[in-house]
């Protein structure tokens, strides 16, 4: 595909894509659209989602990340949600060319029978993959999130100590989200591996960007971190890529 895109776009393509494919079946099949380079990457190869590259090394998130987590966190738990994923895909064929945005933004028309491995494990390689590419040391923020962040939130300081505060509140296994939604900088919270694309078809207008990620699950920080989770949080801003994040908002 000859289609210039970056994964803004391919959201909104997907998301585009989605409601053309609100009933899965036989009878309705989705509106044929060019898949974006980056929907294409997300999409099963042969049948079975893959694991992204992850384009770094372990150890290049030290000593905020340190490697032995990022090994076990990419190597081990990321690459079993794909496993589990294609595995319970294998009993939905008709389904095996979707792209796991597809699914996730229609997750209320997926067949019962994979439902919940769509959402949980399809919900931890979309969430995951998401996450490796937020990540990188050495970049500052940019202006467009400067922007947008000091008129949501007032001023920076107080988007990062809400941002803490939300990850401090989380409960269990979870998310926290940054999202764009109607212009405005949105944090928002996630259960298990549920994240802001789960059914976001279904109100077009409400569609959110997800712009930033942090994962709050045990196995993210606590072989350095253990029961310090904050130190976890705050030193996440010095891991945050935002030349990446930076490009979701262009
Ligand atoms: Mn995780």
């Amino acid at each position: 595909m000859k289609t210039k895109t970056n994964r803004k776009d391919f959201i909104k393509t997907s998301a585009l894509l989605g409601l053309g494919a609100l009933t899965f079946g036989v009878n309705a099949e989705p509106i044929v659209a060019e898949p974006t380079a980056k929907e294409a990457d997300s999409k099963p190869t042969n049948g079975k989602y893959e694991l992204p590259a992850l384009g770094y090394a372990y150890n290049s998130l030290e000593p905020f990340i340190d490697a032995q987590t990022m090994e076990i966190h990419y190597s081990k738990h990321h690459q079993a949600y794909i496993n589990k994923l294609n595995e319970a895909m294998d009993k939905e064929p008709s389904l095996k060319n979707k792209s796991i945005e597809e699914l996730l933004l229609n997750l209320a028309s997926v067949p019962a029978s994979v439902k919940g491995a769509v959402r949980n494990h399809g919900g931890g390689h979309w969430n995951h993959s998401f996450f490796w590419k937020s990540l990188k040391t050495g970049t500052s923020m940019g202006s467009e999130f400067t922007k947008l962040a000091t008129a949501s939130f007032g001023d920076i300081e107080n988007f990062k100590t809400t941002f803490e505060k939300v990850s401090m509140g989380v409960f269990g296994s979870g998310w926290v989200w940054v999202i764009l939604q109607n212009k405005q900088l949105k944090i928002v919270t996630s259960a298990n591996q549920d994240n802001p694309l789960m059914d976001a078809a279904a109100v077009p207008e409400m569609m959110p960007k997800v712009i930033l990620g942090i994962d709050l699950w045990e196995h993210a920080y606590y072989l350095k971190h253990q029961n310090k989770r904050i130190d976890y949080v705050t030193g996440f801003w010095n891991v945050v890529n935002w030349d990446e994040i930076e490009g979701l908002l262009k």
